[in-house]
């Protein structure tokens, strides 16, 4: 046998329990590309009213674009409480949740809350919190954590104020739970 046949059979065999190892966590770990993609795409969006023009799909149509003009934010009327909802169907785990905010008046954002939940009650409103917005730069997308909620609806929500909602994107990255 050559001397590197010997060196490798040594090795495999003293390290025999490092393989074991790493085929178990090959077959096991869940694969990354169930948290990466964005599900939100294949949901359906809804929200309290309609601004003229602004749907609610805009916010799921793919598109990060922040300036309002160019169609692709949703907004809300000057609503009391205003919310948005997107229904994924089926319950999921969501781990994070990416929202691009508009370039102009940035601070309607400010202080909505991301709900996340199986409940339709209060239109889903009264959902348990993921995270509240405190601010979005002008035209960013921030990534809020969730770490696995469980939720067929994510509703961003703004309570105690009149505010047009406006969400230029929502991704959700999620497991579908089956
Ligand atoms: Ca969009």
């Amino acid at each position: 046998m050559l001397k590197q046949q010997l060196a490798l059979k040594s090795f495999l065999s003293h390290n025999a329990s490092f393989w074991v190892f790493v085929c178990l966590q090959l077959t096991w770990l869940p694969h990354p590309s169930h948290h990466k993609e964005n599900v939100a795409v294949y949901g359906k969006a809804s929200q309290s009213t309609v601004y003229p023009g602004a749907f609610a799909y805009y916010a799921i149509d793919g598109y990060r674009e922040g300036r309002f003009s160019q169609g692709s934010c949703s907004a809300t009327n000057n609503d009391f409480n205003p919310w948005w909802r997107l229904d994924l169907g089926r319950t999921h785990k969501v781990f994070n949740i990416n929202i691009t905010n508009r370039v102009e008046y940035p601070t309607r954002i400010d202080g909505a809350e991301i709900r996340i939940g199986d409940s339709l009650d209060n239109n889903g409103n009264n959902n348990p919190r993921c995270a509240v917005i405190s601010t979005i730069a002008p035209g960013f997308t921030d990534t809020f954590q969730c770490n696995g909620m469980d939720g067929r609806y994510i509703n961003v929500v703004i309570s105690g104020r009149n505010e047009f909602l406006t969400l230029c994107e929502v991704e959700v990255y999620a497991s579908r739970l089956d």
